[in-house]
């Protein structure tokens, strides 16, 4: 199977988690897209729930799909949050944002009960930071920023680009990307990011993920908890 048909296949067996009744988080990305393509199917077969979405992109891809929409102000806590992710390490530590969504994403999760990552086996790695770690900063600050995060030992730092102009966030911030190749303690990492005055909210999603199932290019799905 190819990199889509897995992201295709971990979305629809994920989709089994969310049963009649239950108000859940939804993700953003090429991987949580196939969960609300069959999300939608079993909608109009009559499935009941709703959703609290984690960017624009999957609110508007929700509502054409016919999955009733709340907001995370409305609800208590969520049973549920699927979502995808960049990286996922051995003790299910997670790099996400790299849909530039991490801020709601990570709003969410931590509202949740329980949070479930769906991968494709590519973003399975020992350690992580081999994708660019996503840091969402105040746009007027953003520099001040890029100079503290370089002292700590981050190789390169840039604001994301969108058509030759800064990626704006859902919130109206920017993302820098920080290149840190090895990131061995992503817990202190995150608490020394979250010190700098600018930064909002980091792709470290530490300790957060109960359950990852991962999609593989021969046809195995697995699941780690
Ligand atoms: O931005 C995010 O955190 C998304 O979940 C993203 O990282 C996963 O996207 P993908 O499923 O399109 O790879």
């Amino acid at each position: 199977f190819n990199a889509e048909d897995t992201k295709k296949r971990v979305g629809a067996y994920a989709a089994d988690f969310i049963e009649n009744g239950m108000t859940v988080g939804l993700g953003t990305g090429s991987t949580v897209y196939w969960l609300l393509q069959t999300l939608g199917e079993r909608v109009q077969q009559g499935l009941q729930f709703s959703a609290v979405p984690t960017s624009r992109q999957t609110q508007t891809l929700a509502t054409e799909l016919g999955i009733t929409l709340t907001e995370l102000n409305a609800v208590n806590e969520l049973v549920l949050t699927i979502d995808g992710a960049d990286e996922v390490d051995a003790r299910l530590q997670l790099i996400k944002g790299g849909g530039g969504a991490l801020l709601q994403e990570k709003m969410v999760a931590a509202a949740s009960k329980q949070l479930i990552i769906i991968v494709d086996e590519n973003k399975m790695v020992d350690t992580l930071g081999k994708f660019p770690l996503p840091v969402e900063v105040i746009p007027s600050g953003w520099k001040q920023v890029h100079r503290k995060v370089m002292g700590m030992g981050c190789t390169k730092a840039a604001i994301r680009q969108k058509n030759e102009q800064a990626f704006i966030t859902d919130n109206g911030h920017y993302i820098l990307d920080c290149y840190f190749e090895q990131i061995t303690d992503p817990v202190n990492l995150n608490i020394a990011l979250h010190l700098v005055p600018g930064v909002v909210e980091t792709g470290l999603f530490n300790g957060m993920a109960d359950m990852v199932i991962t999609g593989h290019s021969d046809g195995r799905i697995d699941t780690k908890s």
